[in-house]
């Protein structure tokens, strides 16, 4: 029996994509590296670093860790300033009601994201209060597809691995849940996931599943 839903963010809850994309190419620009949309979808659910080694992929040069951290640095100061434009208006459909409807059923909702910045996002959407536990970048040391980040939210929900639902948008999301033993619920990009148990069409079907 399902107790808990972890939601990952970007992806699921808000559509941050074209904000991280447009941060990176602000680097990349900079560096006079070449990076594209299709390159900036490797980057769903991975770690700011390790999105930071495959955005190097392109370029001429080696760079140095502490070239790196000041590259990571600038990408990141870019991207923080673009989060002040969200408002609760950019949740992506339907997502709302689901949260609130789960919680009227006694189901814990928690989050489970990769990103350092996933507070900051909740409180311009004007939704942090709503979750049970918040598990994201800051709580681990492997991002997805390691299993970490779900694992710590199901410790901070105080709820069994197996007794939790994921839901995600990236594959690397549905391998991290599957590798939580956890069940793996696939919207958007995440229905290419063979590993999935659920592909749903539409956030609200969520509701018939849990
Ligand atoms: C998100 C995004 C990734 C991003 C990562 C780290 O993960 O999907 O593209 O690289 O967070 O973000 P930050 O640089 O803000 O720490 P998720 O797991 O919420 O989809
Ligand atoms: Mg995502």
């Amino acid at each position: 029996m399902i107790k808990a839903v972890i939601f990952d963010l970007d992806g699921v809850i808000v559509s941050t994509d074209q904000l991280h994309y447009e941060a990176w190419k602000h680097v990349a620009d900079q560096e006079d590296i070449y990076f594209d949309e299709k390159i900036n979808h490797r980057l769903r659910g991975v770690s700011r670093m390790d999105s930071l080694n495959i955005m190097l992929e392109k370029a001429d040069k080696t760079y140095s860790e502490s070239e790196k951290e000041k590259l990571a640095k600038t990408k990141n100061d870019y991207y923080v300033d673009l989060l002040k434009q969200l408002s609760p208006n950019d949740m992506l459909p339907h997502v709302y009601d689901v949260l609130l409807n789960l919680k009227e059923q006694g189901i814990k909702i928690a989050i489970g994201s990769s990103s350092r910045n996933a507070k900051t996002i909740l409180k311009y959407l004007g939704i942090s209060c709503l979750f049970d536990a918040i598990a994201d970048g800051t709580d681990i040391e492997n991002s997805k597809p390691a299993p970490d980040v779900f694992l710590r939210a199901a410790e901070k929900l105080g709820v069994s691995y197996s007794s939790c639902a994921v839901i995600e948008d990236a594959t690397v999301g549905i391998e991290a849940a599957k590798k939580a033993g956890m069940l793996a619920i696939a919207v958007f990009d995440a229905k290419k996931s063979e590993q999935a148990d659920h592909k749903l069409d539409d956030i609200r079907d969520l509701l018939s599943i849990v």
